[in-house]
């Protein structure tokens, strides 16, 4: 926000009658507990890349490879949040969010990824926890959003156990710092993404092809969350909890090879993380499909208790189902990747996506507010209770440019809010979902997609870095006011 004041009022804007669509529902509110938020991460809005004593991390160099980045571009600036920091905080104070979920850059706060800490890194979460507070809304730092040091990467990254002990002892550093204002932690985002996107696929960084890495990677990446748990509930910390990304997962067709297919994904996308960190065990059929590349022997006896570690929340990030075909099933293939080519996660190789008949955002993804409620069902009937939260969701569209100050995006507005009554259905059911956050509050960059995709409720004019809220940020600030949704959908 560059100190204009277009977000003063934030009034709903009038809706023309043509595109008020009727639900014919009732006006879903509520809990009054109900938390409100909108999330981030550190290399997507933070830039100031070579600054305040940060390092590199696996995204700076993956990012300069031609070829990684569809743009060609990187988060050396990202959004500039590093220096505007006061100005977004207002910004999410205009549109009353109740919380803030960002994520805590390892290289900002401990450059080698081990040893000293960075007291000017430390130094900016201190001051963005105390605006944040000053403001009235409550901190979700994220301490690990894909941004491992470079440093531990050329000594084998995630694949190796050290890899999760230092993860734990960067979290005390951060918990040192501002674990006195910090109620709600959350350890690691998508640990699916880091492990299968970064090591199997190479789509991420560090844009390694190697499956038996990655599978090594996941359960690091796991055996590193519980150890955080641990350590910051010995050292005093409120509530903790995993992010993980969920999708239901469902087969093409009734044949007996593509309902495996359905299965094989499902473990691999979700089983695969919720059993260890819910039940304490890794699903025996997962285990039997990546037999192949794993023997697991890297899983050691105190690991499975380490990573079961009760925790006080599951955070769980949704974006659209899976719909699935056996290597010579039915249905059309769908783009698994950018390159449009189908993913190599070890497990599942050949099976393939299946397009939908819904509509999809610009990401390419099905639009399917339903599969919402079907996570939000399946973890409340098949696992031990847990609080949830939806700690993000949202869409990418091709929005306009801000015309008159606005940007309108009806999309985004009708994504939101037809999961937001999933989310209203699901707790109507009684699950224990106490908030939602929106991916994302500003327009960021967005991974191997550069900037060509936007998921903000906020547009960023990037030449400028102005920010230009968009009818949704209106639309949300409407919903966070009314604690509830309109009785007749959005748009
Ligand atoms: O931008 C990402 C975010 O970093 C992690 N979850 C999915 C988002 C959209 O792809």
């Amino acid at each position: 926000m560059t100190g204009s004041d277009e977000f003063h009022n934030l009034e709903v804007p009038r809706l023309s009658s043509t595109e008020a669509r009727p639900s014919g529902g009732t006006k879903p509110t509520f809990p009054s507990d109900f938390l409100w938020g909108a999330a981030t991460s550190a290399y997507q809005i933070e830039g100031a890349a070579g600054e305040g004593g940060r390092s590199r991390s696996i995204w700076d160099v993956f990012s300069r490879i031609p070829g990684n980045v569809l743009d060609g571009t990187n988060g050396d600036v990202a959004t500039d949040h590093y220096r505007r920091f006061r100005d977004d905080v207002a910004l999410m104070a205009r549109m009353g969010l109740g919380a803030y979920r960002f994520s805590v850059s390892w290289p900002r706060v401990q450059p080698e990824g081990r040893g000293h800490a960075n007291p000017e890194g430390l130094d900016f979460y201190r001051r963005l926890v105390d605006t944040l507070l000053d403001h009235g809304i409550e901190p979700w730092p994220t301490l690990y959003h894909w941004d491992l040091p470079q440093q531990l990467e050329a000594a084998g990254g995630w694949p190796e156990r050290d890899t999760a002990k230092r993860f734990a002892d960067y979290v005390m550093l951060v918990h040192e710092a501002i674990g006195d204002r910090v109620r709600s932690w959350t350890t690691v985002n998508e640990p699916w993404c880091s492990a299968f996107l970064g090591y199997a696929s190479g789509d991420h960084a560090p844009g390694r092809t190697e499956p038996a890495a990655s599978v090594r990677a996941a359960h690091h990446l796991l055996l590193g969350h519980g150890l955080a748990v641990r350590r910051l509930r010995d050292a005093g910390a409120g509530r903790v909890g995993i992010i993980l990304n969920l999708y239901p997962v469902s087969a093409a067709s009734t044949s007996a090879a593509d309902t495996d297919a359905a299965r094989r994904v499902d473990g691999l996308h979700n089983r695969l993380f919720l059993d260890p960190v819910l039940r304490g065990r890794y699903p025996p059929d997962v285990v039997t499909d990546l037999a192949p590349v794993s023997t697991f022997d890297h899983v050691r006896g105190e690991d499975l208790p380490v990573i079961a570690t009760p925790q006080d929340m599951l955070g769980i990030n949704y974006y659209t189902r899976h719909t699935v075909a056996a290597p010579n099933g039915e249905g059309s293939a769908r783009h698994g990747t950018r390159e449009d080519r189908p993913p190599p996660y070890p497990g599942s190789e050949g099976v393939r996506l299946v397009r939908g008949s819904g509509s999809c955002t610009a990401m390419g993804w099905e639009i399917d507010a339903s599969g919402l409620v079907d996570v939000l069902r399946r973890l409340h009937s098949d696992y031990p209770p847990v609080p949830l939260y939806v700690t993000e969701n949202g869409a990418a569209f091709h929005d306009t440019e801000p015309h008159n100050g606005l940007v309108r995006d009806p999309e985004r507005i009708d994504y939101l809010d037809a999961h937001l009554r999933a989310c209203h259905a699901a707790i109507t059911e009684g699950v224990r979902l106490r908030g939602y956050f929106v991916w994302s509050l500003l327009d960021n960059f967005e991974w191997s997609w550069g900037y060509t995709r936007r998921f903000g409720m906020v547009y960023v004019d990037y030449p400028t870095q102005r920010r230009i809220p968009k009818q949704s940020a209106h639309w949300y600030a409407g919903v966070i006011r009314h604690n509830g949704l309109p009785a007749t959908e959005a748009h």
